[in-house]
């Protein structure tokens, strides 16, 4: 089975890789694509910019794939950053500004007001047909960042039932339990219903 995993994010293409090891799915990168455009995300939900993201690669290669989109979106403040995880502080950020800010918009708002959830939704698109995959987890948002494991808001999202923050619990746990690792069970398991 060729899919292609149309994303550009290492940290998504490493946990995305460890939550299928062993099952015999293996997903296809971009690497092959080298001259494949970055694409515009402009849609106003998760599910529209997995969409655009994997019809834009299926335009390109002609081969099925996988696209995912994700996020955090925080209650205090109103579900930001959401859609616009990657580019919270600016249209390049880096993990650590996007941290710094969500770190300063949180000023004053006490731990149990801190509420999050990080979202994914994966969009399965051969070129006919799009489905969709989501998965969620909530927790807290810590007001200031522990742990070097996983990317992004790891450092500062501290998963219902732990006391570590994602970073600090590693990829063992997170892969059990995070929201990416919830959507992909779902397409998992339409891919191998699929494969009979
Ligand atoms: P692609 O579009 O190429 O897949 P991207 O990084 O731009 O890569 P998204 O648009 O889906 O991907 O943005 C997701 C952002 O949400 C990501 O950059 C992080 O800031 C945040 N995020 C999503 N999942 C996360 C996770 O498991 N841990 C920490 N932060 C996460």
């Amino acid at each position: 089975m060729r899919i292609i995993l149309a994303t550009k994010n290492r940290g998504k293409i490493k946990e995305i890789n460890a939550v299928l090891s062993g099952t015999g799915i293996e997903f296809a990168g971009l690497d092959l694509y080298p001259d494949m455009k970055d694409v515009v995300e402009d849609g106003i939900t998760f599910h529209e910019n997995a969409f655009k993201k994997a019809r834009a690669v299926f335009d390109h290669t002609g081969i099925k794939c996988v696209s995912e989109d994700s996020g955090l979106e925080v209650d205090a403040l109103n579900g930001a950053p959401g859609i616009y995880s990657s580019r919270f502080a600016s249209e390049n950020a880096s993990d650590s500004e996007n941290i710094g800010k969500l770190i300063n918009d949180l000023t004053g708002v006490p731990y149990e007001k801190r509420t999050a959830r990080f979202v994914s939704v994966f969009c399965l698109y051969d070129g006919r047909e799009a489905r969709y995959f989501e998965g969620s987890v909530r927790g807290h948002i810590i007001d200031s960042p522990r742990g070097t494991s996983g990317f992004g808001y790891d450092p500062l999202f501290v998963p219902d039932g732990y006391e570590k923050t994602f970073a600090e619990l590693g990829s063992e746990v997170k892969n059990k339990i995070s929201h990416r690792a919830k959507a992909i069970s779902g397409l998992k398991e339409f891919l191998e219903k699929d494969q009979r």
